[in-house]
C-alpha cells in the first residue's frame, strides 16, 4: 500500500485529492494546521474525515516538518498547502512569501535531508503567468505574476525545479489554472456568487458585491484536477504540466450563467465600477460592484494549453464552464 502524505488536507483540492489517493488504495495522512481544532468539514463532507490520518502540521515550522516527515516516511508528498487567497496577499505579502514560498523549501529540505526518494508534487498556479507574455498559457509561457501570492508560487516552482535538478528529487509540478467546486473556499468568486445568489434567491440577502467583472479566467472542476496531480507522480520521469480546460470567461459570465440557473429574471445596466444587475421582477439592483474588491495590480486573461497533459499523462479536463456553475448553484439552493 502506498503511502501519501498531503499537506493542505482541509482545503478545497486536499480533500478531493485525498477521496481520489483512498479510492486508489493509498494509505493517506493529511498534515493539518491545529488551531483550537483542525478544521475537517471538507473530509466530512466528502464522507472520508475517518479514513485520513491527520498529523499536526506548519509550513512555518521547520522542525515540526521534518518531523512529520520522518514519521510518515511517505511515498508521496503533495504540498497542496498556503496561503492562496490573491487579494488577501496583498495585505499579508510578507506572510504569503513565508508560507507559501518558504514553506515549499522547508518541505523539500526535509525530503532531501530525511527521504530523498519521496516524490514530490508542488501545487504551481497560472496566477504565475499574471500579466500574461501570451495566449494560451503553456509550460513554455514566461511567468509575469501580479501579486504577492503570484511570485511567491513563482519561487516555490522554480526551487522544485531546481531540487530535481540539484538534487534528483522526484518532484513536478502542476501549473493549475482555476479550479472550484461546492467545496471551494467562501472568499473565491465562484463561491461567493453562487453562495449569494442562492442566497438572494431564497430571500435571505439582498445584494451581492463584486469588484472587477471583466477578468477572465480558465475556470474548471477541482475533482477533475486531482487526479491530474496523482497522475504526474505516476509518470516515468517528473516533470511540470498545464491543467486547464481550454476555455475563457469573465467573472460577468459566471454571475450570468448562476442568475439564469437559479431562475433569476435579470438585466445589467451601467458600466466599470458603477455595473448593476436589476431583478426584472422586483425592479431590485441585485449585483452592485465596489473598489473595495478590485485588486492593486489584476491578472486580466488567463487561458491554459494543457495539451501536454493530455499527450503524456492521458489527462483531459471532464467538466465544462457551465456544468461547473450548475453544480456550484445547486448545491447552494439545495443548502439551508
Ligand atoms: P485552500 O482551500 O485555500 O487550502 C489551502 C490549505 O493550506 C488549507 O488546508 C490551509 O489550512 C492550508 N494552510 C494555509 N496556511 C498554512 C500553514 N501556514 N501551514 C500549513 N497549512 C496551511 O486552497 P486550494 O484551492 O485547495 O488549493 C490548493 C493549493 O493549490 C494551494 O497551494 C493553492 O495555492 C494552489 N492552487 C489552487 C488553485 C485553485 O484554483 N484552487 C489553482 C492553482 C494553484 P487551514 O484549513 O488551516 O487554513
Ligand atoms: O478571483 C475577480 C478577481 O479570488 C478571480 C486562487 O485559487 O486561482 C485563484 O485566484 C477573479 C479575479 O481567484 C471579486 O479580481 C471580482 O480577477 O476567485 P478569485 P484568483 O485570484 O484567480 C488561482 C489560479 C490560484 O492559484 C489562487 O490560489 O475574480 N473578482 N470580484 C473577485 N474576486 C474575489 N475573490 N471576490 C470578488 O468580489
Amino acid at each position: 500500500m502506498k503511502r501519501a502524505l498531503i499537506t493542505g488536507i482541509t482545503g478545497q483540492d486536499g480533500a478531493y485529492l485525498a477521496k481520489h489517493l483512498l479510492n486508489e488504495g493509498y494509505d493517506v495522512y493529511g498534515a493539518a494546521r491545529r488551531n483550537s481544532n483542525y478544521n475537517t468539514e471538507r473530509l466530512q463532507i466528502l464522507g472520508i474525515e475517518k479514513d485520513i490520518k491527520i498529523k499536526e502540521f506548519e509550513l512555518l515550522e521547520e522542525t515540526n516538518i521534518r518531523n512529520v516527515v520522518e514519521s510518515v516516511n511517505p511515498d508521496e508528498v503533495y504540498n497542496l498547502g498556503a496561503q492562496s487567497f490573491v487579494g488577501a496577499s496583498f495585505d499579508t505579502p510578507l506572510y504569503t512569501a513565508e508560507v507559501t514560498g518558504l514553506g515549499t523549501l522547508r518541505v523539500l529540505e526535509a525530503i532531501r535531508t530525511i527521504s530523498p526518494k519521496t516524490k514530490f508534487y508542488q501545487a504551481s498556479s497560472s496566477e504565475m503567468f499574471g500579466k500574461v507574455m501570451e495566449t494560451p498559457q503553456n509550460e513554455e509561457t514566461p511567468f509575469y505574476p501580479r501579486s504577492p501570492y503570484g511570485v511567491a508560487k513563482v519561487y516555490s516552482h522554480f526551487i522544485t525545479m531546481n531540487y530535481r535538478e540539484s538534487y534528483d528529487i522526484f518532484g513536478c509540478c502542476g501549473i493549475l489554472f482555476n479550479h472550484e467546486s461546492p467545496l471551494r473556499g467562501n472568499e473565491f468568486v465562484t463561491k461567493k456568487i453562487s453562495k449569494a445568489i442562492a442566497r438572494i434567491k431564497k430571500g435571505k440577502q439582498d445584494q451581492l458585491v463584486l469588484g472587477n467583472l471583466e477578468a477572465k479566467r480558465d475556470w474548471g472542476f477541482a475533482g477533475d484536477y486531482v487526479e491530474a496531480m496523482h497522475l504526474m507522480l505516476q509518470a516515468k520521469n517528473p516533470d511540470d504540466y498545464v491543467v486547464s480546460t481550454g476555455e475563457t470567461h469573465s467573472v460577468r459570465e459566471f454571475v450570468e450563467v448562476t442568475l439564469n440557473h437559479a431562475g433569476i429574471n435579470f438585466e445589467w445596466s451601467g458600466e466599470g465600477v458603477d455595473t448593476v444587475a436589476i431583478d426584472k421582477d422586483s425592479g431590485k439592483e441585485i449585483v452592485v460592484c465596489s473598489k473595495e474588491f478590485y485588486r492593486p495590480a489584476e491578472v486580466d486573461l488567463l487561458l491554459g494549453d494543457c495539451s501536454k497533459a493530455t499527450e503524456k499523462l492521458g489527462w483531459k479536463p471532464k467538466t465544462k464552464f457551465e456544468s461547473l456553475a450548475e453544480m456550484m448553484i445547486n448545491y447552494e439552493l439545495t443548502l439551508n
